[in-house]
């Protein structure tokens, strides 16, 4: 297992919903690092590249629209296995298959409603951090470097 970085973000309707500080505390609480942290709203161009994958789909308009209605939360989050932990911590895509105890099984019904984003690979988690953050990471931590105590 190595140490990696991957994308987390908190969606407009997990902000709306007030699920912020539930969110990072599960990762908190399993022993991930956070690396950095923003609220941002995204723009259309930013969301497009973000979901370039998911562009043939019949959703992908409404993902975008839904992803651009308000503000999420970008964070990265560190530690050895993170991104497959992540999902797994997140839960199945359609909250309804999620299983209890992940984050879309404990607080959503909805696919396009289902409160956080996690990078599926390594090489999206860099990609997605330097993208959706603005492409650089000093604007994405805001400018404020900090260091993580342990
Ligand atoms: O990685 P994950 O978020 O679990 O699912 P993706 O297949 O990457 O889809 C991204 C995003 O698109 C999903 O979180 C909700 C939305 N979506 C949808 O609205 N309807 C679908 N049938 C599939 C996905
Ligand atoms: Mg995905």
């Amino acid at each position: 297992e190595q140490v990696e970085e991957t994308y987390i973000m908190i969606k407009p309707d997990g902000v709306q919903r007030g699920l912020v500080g539930e969110v990072i505390s599960r990762f908190e609480k399993k022993g991930f690092k956070l690396t950095g942290l923003k609220l941002f709203h995204c723009p259309k161009d930013l969301a497009e590249e973000h979901y370039k994958d998911l562009k043939s789909k019949s959703f992908f308009p409404k993902l975008i629209d839904y992803i651009t209605s308000g503000p999420v939360v970008c964070m990265g989050w560190e530690g050895i296995g993170v991104v497959a932990s992540a999902r797994k911590l997140i839960g199945a895509t359609n909250p309804l298959q999620a299983e209890p105890g992940t984050i879309r099984g404990d607080l959503a019904v909805q696919t396009g409603r289902n409160v956080v984003h996690g990078s599926d690979s390594p090489e999206n988690g860099k990609r997605e951090i330097g993208k959706l953050s603005g492409s650089r990471k000093e604007n994405y931590v805001n400018g404020h470097q900090f260091k993580h105590p342990g």
